[in-house]
């Protein structure tokens, strides 16, 4: 059996998706999500020049020693754009594989763990009484975990939903290239959102599981601070409190703190993330099957995880195409330290059409379908309505323009 030939497409409705088709010889095809939000082009590339011109005339059932090769054999180890375009084709060779078993990808992985995955979605307020409208809407549909973002009064542009009662989700600005600015100020910050928390917890019940995403803005001091200020709230998890880079920095959160931690969405590699594993500084691990290199080298990193107390959180922003949430699908229902599936996969009538798929949010908890491999499709003929455009990505200054963190 061999490979004949792969094609990289770039669009979508409202994202710049990059999907990889794996073709081969015995009529199978596989499917894989390179997008690397906001750098598309760069993994569809790499994709291009560099990997489908070695993929052609390979064994597709070989993906563990196909994995080895992209890996070892770009010299240049790593990093998120190489990383996405290695994800795209282990996410394709194990659909490969599930279609020729006739099995969905999750029972070759061992089988399922669990009937559903709970998910959480995203509540964003342009105020509190915002924010709480949508965290209502979400309970309302079933949501038993929610994400919450609110304006801080007086820091423009911070975490301000496209509306009122929307999700702020998209982050792309179709605009053009050059970045928007948003404020940002950590006093304004610390001085409100505690008490914003505490207020939607108060509103909704002890029940309600209430995560929350600094988005790496704070010093390892004013995080544990936070972390201090927020532990009565008892949040599901606190998301990257402070730059990911500086791993000490989460041993200051942790002295200070009990709140749980959950980090790793800029992650490519279990070399990002082993040493907070081992050392049990993390609550969550939050690697993307797309960023980190595929199913293959996502799964030896919920393995580590197991071995330390660690669950998984996948990062689902609408960044990921349904492929790529399919490949988390999968490992959710699996993974025995599974933890929660960030859901956002866009659900329009031109997503669903795009990409058709069984896969299901019902009640708060993802229902993974039995269709052998992943589980999604890719309708080229959608996709010939679609094209790159160019986007950009807010950056941050603070009030004296000092670049911040995003
Ligand atoms: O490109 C940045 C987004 O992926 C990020 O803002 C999403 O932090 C995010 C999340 O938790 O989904
Ligand atoms: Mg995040």
């Amino acid at each position: 059996m061999r490979i004949t030939g792969a094609r990289v497409f770039v669009g979508g409705p409202g994202k710049n998706y990059v999907t990889l088709k794996i073709e081969t010889d015995v009529g199978v095809h596989g499917l894989g999500d390179a997008t690397l939000n906001n750098r598309e082009t760069l993994p569809a590339a790499y994709l291009r020049d560099y990997v489908v011109p070695n993929l052609v005339g390979m064994d597709p059932r070989r993906s563990e020693d196909i994995w080895q090769f992209l890996y070892r054999g770009a010299y240049f180890r790593r990093g998120p754009v190489a990383m996405a375009a290695f994800g795209a084709v282990d996410m394709a060779l194990w659909d490969i594989k599930g279609k020729l078993a006739g099995m969905p990808v999750c029972d070759l992985l061992g089988g399922r763990s669990r009937e559903g995955a709970m998910v959480y979605g995203h509540a964003a307020g342009a105020d509190l009484e915002d924010l709480m409208d949508s965290v209502a809407s979400h309970v309302e549909r079933g949501y038993r975990a929610v994400r919450v973002q609110c304006a801080v009064p007086g820091m423009a542009g911070y975490a301000v939903p496209e509306a009122r009662g929307g999700a702020g989700d998209f982050i792309t600005d179709f605009g053009g290239i050059r970045s928007k600015v948003e404020a940002w100020d950590t006093g304004r910050y610390m001085r409100f959102m505690p008490g914003a928390l505490a207020e939607i917890r108060a509103r909704f019940g002890p029940e309600l599981h209430i995560l929350h995403d600094v988005h790496h803005r704070l010093l390892p001091r004013e995080a544990a601070e936070f972390a201090r200020a927020v532990e009565p709230v008892g949040l599901f998890w606190l998301e990257d409190p402070t730059p990911a880079e500086d791993q000490d920095a989460l041993r200051i959160i942790r002295q200070h703190s009990t709140v749980p931690l959950a980090i790793g969405e800029v992650f490519n590699s279990i070399w990002d993330c082993n040493r907070l594993i081992e050392r049990e500084q993390i609550d969550f691990i939050r690697v993307a099957a797309t960023y980190a290199g595929g199913i293959t080298h996502v799964r030896r990193i919920v393995d580590l995880a197991a071995l330390h107390h660690v669950r998984t959180g996948f990062h689902g922003a609408p960044s990921h195409s349904p492929i790529c949430m399919a490949a988390h699908a999968h490992l959710d229902v699996w993974a025995p330290n599974f933890g929660i599936q960030e859901w956002l996969v866009l659900g329009t009538p031109a997503c669903d059409a795009l990409f058709p798929t069984e896969h299901r949010v019902e009640d708060g908890m993802l229902r993974v379908s039995d269709a052998p491999g992943l589980g999604v499709e890719f309708d080229e003929r959608e996709a010939a309505r679609y094209e790159y455009r160019p986007g950009s990505h807010p950056v941050v200054r603070l009030g004296d323009g000092t670049l911040w963190n995003y």
